[in-house]
């Protein structure tokens, strides 16, 4: 599908309030799944077409497990933990108007960490949350084997989630054990192989 690259978006414009949204047939959608679904439904995609019933639901666990779990290791990670704000703050920074800075990045800290604690990851010490991420992303590495995508030969939707979290786990969050555990030659070689073939000639693929 054609589309248009943005940055990622004022999340006080977002219709839930959260970052990625689109704006599709004149209409303003939040969350990464529903967008995904609504795409299919409305254009037709073809993405997940063929997976079987069992395939599915190894989709939509791993999906699942990266969004609603390893997603906030890396909130955490990124936030909360030193060596993690060292990267995080300068990237951070310079998105938002200067003035603007030092007045707000402290109250989004602190929102996150409000967030971390009511998820319950922000409960957990740093090497316990750090193995448990560790762990999410050996179950995902023995659901992708051999294959070249993670149900297979063909890229599927799921494959878009375990891209784009595995890509923020690569870069550098601080030299932790999930950050070595997410640069496994494996888990290497596929985020390569996805951002060669959607994005060649830009930045996206990890470093
Ligand atoms: N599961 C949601 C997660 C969206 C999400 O958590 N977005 C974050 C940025 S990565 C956000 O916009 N946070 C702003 C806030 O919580 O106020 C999705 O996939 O769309």
């Amino acid at each position: 599908m054609p589309y248009e690259r943005r940055d990622g978006g004022n999340p006080l414009q977002a219709p839930r309030g959260k970052i990625p949204f689109v704006e599709l047939d004149g209409e303003r959608l939040g969350d990464s799944q529903v967008i995904i679904e609504e795409l299919t439904r409305r254009r037709g995609l073809t993405l997940d077409v063929g997976l079987t019933a069992q395939e599915l639901a190894t989709a939509r666990f791993v999906r699942r497990t990266l969004e609603e779990a390893t997603y906030f290791a890396i909130l955490r990670q990124r936030w909360l933990e030193e060596d993690g704000w060292q990267e995080q703050y300068p990237a951070f920074k310079v998105l938002l108007p200067a003035p603007l800075a030092p007045l707000a990045i402290p109250l989004i800290r602190r929102k996150v960490r409000n967030a971390a604690g009511s998820q319950g990851i922000g409960r957990y010490t740093r090497d316990e949350f750090i193995a448990m991420a560790v762990a999410d992303l050996g179950a995902v590495e023995t659901v992708l084997g051999v294959g070249a995508f993670l149900l297979g030969d063909a890229p599927r939707s799921v494959d878009a989630t375990v891209y784009a979290l595995l890509v923020a786990l690569q870069k550098h969050l601080g030299a932790t054990a999930a950050h070595a555990a997410s640069r496994s030659p494996r888990l290497l070689a596929y985020t390569e192989r996805i951002g060669a073939r959607y994005w060649p000639a830009t930045a996206m693929a990890p470093a």
